[in-house]
């Protein structure tokens, strides 16, 4: 059972439909992500550092979280170099499915930020562009939803499927830092 919860909702503007569960165990925060649409292709996708989505194309949401010593863009959790902490990489597809482990952050830090999906694929900083090494040259950001507490009592909590032993699932893992 989770510490602790969070949710982000995507209510299908721009055709991203889909939820991402954050949950703070003791390795770390587990963040499952469940879109059932998403745009054909793939999709440049990271944890940005605020929440506040005024501005044209969520530009209030700032840079990516990061926590630890300056790092420049990067992959994915368990993608070897530099990446900042809120790097997922890239999503692609109807029913896409995939779960993170971000080792060392837990979710009361990551309450108020946002999870966004971005119009092009994400470089992972080796695309050569201008941008590369800070967004991952991941253009338009088409879906913006805010990080939000999850409050419910332990009763009503239905007996979930524990995640890890799900067997078709992506899985990613950042190394501590
Ligand atoms: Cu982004
Ligand atoms: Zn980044």
């Amino acid at each position: 059972m989770p510490s602790e919860e969070a949710v982000a909702v995507f209510s299908g503007v721009n055709g991203v439909d889909g939820t991402v569960v954050f949950e703070s165990y003791p390795e770390g925060c587990r963040v499952n992500a469940e879109f059932k649409r998403l745009p054909p292709g793939e999709h440049g996708f990271h944890i940005h550092n605020a929440g506040d989505l005024r501005g044209e194309g969520c530009q209030g949401a700032c840079d990516h979280f990061h926590k630890g010593k300056p790092q420049s863009h990067g992959g994915p959790p368990s993608h070897a170099g530099e990446r900042h902490t809120g790097d997922l990489g890239n999503i692609h597809g109807n029913g896409f499915r995939a779960t993170y482990i971000l080792a060392g952050v837990s979710v009361s830090e990551l309450y108020g930020r946002s999870v966004i999906v971005h119009a092009d694929p994400d470089d992972y900083g080796k695309g050569g562009h201008d941008d590369s090494h800070t967004t991952g040259h991941s253009g338009k950001r088409i879906g913006c939803a805010i990080i939000g507490r999850v409050l419910r009592p332990n009763k009503t909590r239905k007996n979930k499927k524990d995640s890890t032993t799900t067997n078709n699932l992506l899985r990613y893992y950042s190394t501590p830092f």
